[in-house]
């Protein structure tokens, strides 16, 4: 796989442009993540082109994703079932502390592994028929790709308790009232939204997108003191850029938007 040739039969992936489309492809599994879609993940990830600026990611198909391919769950030792979660994190880790800002656009099922993706994205476009759900109670397994420490931050420990004890299940309206999506839309419109999120994220400065992806949720998890010690680290860099520098002079002469109400 080189740079130019990203993706597979299961993983469709257009890198050409400054927004990587990046589409599960396993439409008649429902986009069941089995290990070879999940290495062309990680790869695609890894391998993303310098041009690139922001990723989409998606399903094809009515559902974006089933979760765990549980036809391929044979049985594994307690090292190897360690191991293969660990997969699942080093996969998801190159989504979320990548190189560049990924929005998923979800419809249908967002189940299992599925919303441990979608957890992995920064940003989540949640058409009307998407639902949310984390099966692994009911399936006598536990979540493996991330979600006990991205779903919480989402949406806090309780809701997650709830959804795994009970096998509850948030709608897409729910689920943006409670933080796993942050972006409602009408099915079929879910892509084109991200689309255009993409390209707004895209006109920021690079080094900025990097700081508020890679950053942000580090300095949220640290004590204040040491939170606000980095931020300060962080703004210094943000702000010795030309581009920033850039953009501040193009404000201050009139040339740059202002900031209005749902602009
Ligand atoms: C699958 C999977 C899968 C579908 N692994 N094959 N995830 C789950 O527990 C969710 C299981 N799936 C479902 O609940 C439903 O399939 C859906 C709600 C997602 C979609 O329903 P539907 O009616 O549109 O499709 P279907 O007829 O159920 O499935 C179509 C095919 O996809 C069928 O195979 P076929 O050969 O009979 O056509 C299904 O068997 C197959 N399929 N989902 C394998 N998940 C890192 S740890 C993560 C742990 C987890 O993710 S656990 C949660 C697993």
């Amino acid at each position: 796989m080189s740079p130019t040739q990203l993706g597979s039969e299961l993983l469709h992936v257009d890198a050409s442009g400054p927004i990587a489309l990046i589409r599960l492809a396993r439409p008649a599994k429902r986009n069941a993540i089995n290990d070879a879609l999940l290495a062309d993940l990680h790869t695609t990830f890894v391998r993303l082109p310098q041009h690139v600026r922001v990723a989409v990611v998606h399903g094809e198909g009515p559902h974006f994703c089933a979760g765990l391919d549980l036809s391929a769950l044979s049985e594994r030792s307690a090292a190897e079932g360690i191991l293969h979660s660990r997969s699942w994190h080093a996969a998801f880790d190159q989504i979320q502390f990548g190189k560049v800002p990924v929005i998923a656009a979800l419809n249908g099922a967002v189940v299992g592994g599925g919303l441990e993706l979608a957890s992995a994205c920064h940003i989540r476009v949640a058409e009307r028929s998407c639902y949310f759900g984390l099966p692994e109670g009911q399936r006598g397994l536990f979540v493996g790709g991330g979600g006990s420490a991205r779903v919480p931050r989402l949406i806090g420990v309780a809701r997650m308790v709830d959804m795994m004890l009970t096998g509850r299940v948030y709608s897409a309206e729910e689920g943006v009232a409670a933080g796993l999506a942050q972006y409602l839309v009408e099915d079929g419109e879910g892509l084109a939204k991200a689309m255009a999120l993409a390209e707004r994220v895209a006109g920021n400065a690079p080094l900025s997108n990097f700081a508020v992806v890679q950053a942000l949720p580090r300095i949220a998890d640290q004590s204040q003191s040491d939170g606000l010690f980095m931020e300060s680290l962080m703004a210094a860099i943000a702000q010795a850029d030309q581009g920033a520098k850039d953009r501040m002079n193009a404000f201050l002469q009139g040339r740059a938007g202002k900031v209005r109400a749902n602009n």
